[in-house]
């Protein structure tokens, strides 16, 4: 048993919720319950960004106080979370008192550590990315290359970070640690950044007063990534009233993050936490962009999104979760759609699963007044190693293979359900046994596979297991013949045809 600190990226709460903070939500909460499965320590964190020019821009649009638009937001996206069912032990917000206390400590150190120079800033600017653009991102005519606006020429006199001085420290540590970074392709992404060499980055802005002061010259407001990036830190602090929770959890294990903030996460905070003398991170996963039709990026911006609520509505919470997972391969770039998640429901979740589970729990109970037989049970082959190989490939956030390592198995229970099929030995009194073996490998064959699923379809596993008169979810039944079920009850339809 370990502990297992697991963090996705906070949110802007310049606008409301979409389907892409919906997939890294999934995908940290899919990592943060398998590892509860395993009896670890957990802590699951998310939560909200909002300093800095996006959020004071879009409030000055409205009309509103920066604070205003916040609050507000802030509450659509922690209502998100329940509704993805989303097991987060904390929700962060940036605005909160006790965070921007512990930013001032942490960056007041930074300072003290002689890392910080006050200088004068020149650049082009993107003002959604919050972010000062280097040559190799700046798109036609001066546009920002995320979010395909024009960029802006700012000059300020800002406090810098000395981030060309952990250049070599920064190199090193990608040599030690090669899984720093995942996938091999974004390591490689970072690596390359930082080799062709690093420039020292604004840790500060003078022009702007909705952030956390600098402790140092309270003028300045701390560029708003410094202050977000520390929120990872900053949580443990009083996430618990009255308990400290940084030495059981610090440094996380996982930095979950899509692929538009990469240079932050694999290049800014771990210089920062040097220089503030603190543990690293042992990886940031960096995940792709689900693209609308047409192959373009899903953003507020560009007004393309895939709405997860409509979604959710359709489909109920465990299809979107599923199907994020299985239609796009984590890491990679992926096309989601309506249809798309429609079509996998119904071929997948509704005829293969869900199918499955209700057949198998109709002839128990038909033939067997839902007992399950005694005896022997079959395919403890093709199950061996199953649990081990889910575990190992999300030890390495592989979550797309790990679940098809399950759907392998999803579908060669539907094979054998259909190959010596039971309703025709039943007719045959000297083939009684033959069923017995069926209904019982049946029985545990669901079982297992319910526990394996849980993670991504919590739900509908949980009622699975209650059907099977086995509710625990816990990895050790993960195992096929760990907790054979003694019998069944009614199952209603896990993925309903009628659902639209
Ligand atoms: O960048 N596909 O916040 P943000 C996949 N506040 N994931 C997507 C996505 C898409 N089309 N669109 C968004 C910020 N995401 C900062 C982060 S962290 C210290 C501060 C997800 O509201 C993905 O995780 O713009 C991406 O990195 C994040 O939302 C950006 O959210």
């Amino acid at each position: 048993m370990g502990r297992f600190y697991v963090t996705t990226p906070i949110y802007y709460v310049n606008a409301a919720p979409h389907l892409g903070h919906a997939y890294t939500v999934i995908a940290c909460d899919v990592l943060a319950r398998h590892h509860r499965q395993r009896g670890d320590d957990v802590f699951f964190l998310t939560g909200t960004d909002e300093h800095g020019e996006p959020v004071a821009d879009a409030a000055k649009d409205q009309g509103l106080e920066p604070k205003e638009l916040a609050d507000r937001n802030a509450e659509r996206f922690k209502a998100l979370m329940p509704r993805l069912e989303a097991s987060n032990d904390f929700f962060i917000r940036t605005s909160d008192d006790q965070h921007k206390r512990r930013v001032q400590e942490v960056l007041q150190r930074v300072h003290d550590n002689g890392h910080t120079h006050l200088g004068m800033y020149e650049g082009w600017y993107c003002p959604r990315c919050a972010d000062f653009k280097c040559d190799t991102e700046i798109g036609p005519d001066n546009t920002c290359l995320i979010h395909e606006i024009p960029l802006v020429w700012e000059q300020e006199e800002n406090w810098f970070f000395n981030l060309s001085t952990f250049q070599a420290r920064l190199e090193q540590l990608y040599a030690e640690q090669p899984d720093f970074v995942q996938p091999e392709t974004r390591r490689n992404e970072a690596l390359s950044f930082i080799k062709s060499g690093l420039q020292d980055v604004s840790l500060s802005r003078g022009k702007l007063t909705w952030g956390v002061e600098v402790p140092w010259d309270p003028s300045h407001v701390f560029y708003v990534w410094f202050d977000a990036l520390l929120n990872y830190y900053t949580a443990l602090g009083y996430a618990r009233d009255g308990e400290d929770l940084t030495d059981r959890f610090w440094p996380a294990n996982y930095h979950v993050i899509g692929k538009d903030i990469l240079k932050f996460h694999t290049v800014f905070w771990p210089a920062i936490l040097m220089a503030a003398e603190l543990p690293l991170p042992e990886h940031v996963f960096v995940h792709g962009f689900l693209l609308a039709g047409g192959g373009r990026k899903m953003s507020k911006s560009l007004g393309n999104v895939l709405d997860p609520f409509e979604a959710m509505d359709t489909y109920g919470v465990d299809a979107l979760r599923y199907y994020l997972s299985r239609d796009v391969q984590f890491g990679a770039d992926g096309s989601v759609t309506l249809d798309a998640l429609a079509a996998r429901y119904d071929a997948e979740l509704a005829n293969e699963l869900g199918n499955l589970a209700s057949r198998s729990i109709a002839m128990l109970r038909r033939y067997r007044d839902g007992r399950v037989p005694e005896g022997e049970l079959d395919l403890a082959d093709e199950f061996a190693g199953l649990a081990e190989d889910v575990a190992a490939r999300l030890d390495g956030a592989d979550l797309t293979g790990a679940l098809d390592a399950i759907w392998q198995r999803v579908r060669r229970l539907n094979r054998y359900v259909e190959a010596p099929a039971p309703w025709t030995i039943s007719k045959d009194d000297v083939r009684a046994a033959d069923l017995d073996r069926v209904l019982r490998t049946l029985a545990e064959g669901v079982r297992t596979l319910a526990v394996l699923l849980w993670p991504w379809i919590p739900a509908s596993s949980d009622k699975l297991l209650a059907a099977l008169g086995r509710e625990d979810s816990g990895y050790a039944g993960a195992t096929f013949g760990a907790a054979v079920p003694d019998a069944v009850a009614e199952l209603e339809p896990l993925f309903p045809k009628q659902a639209r």
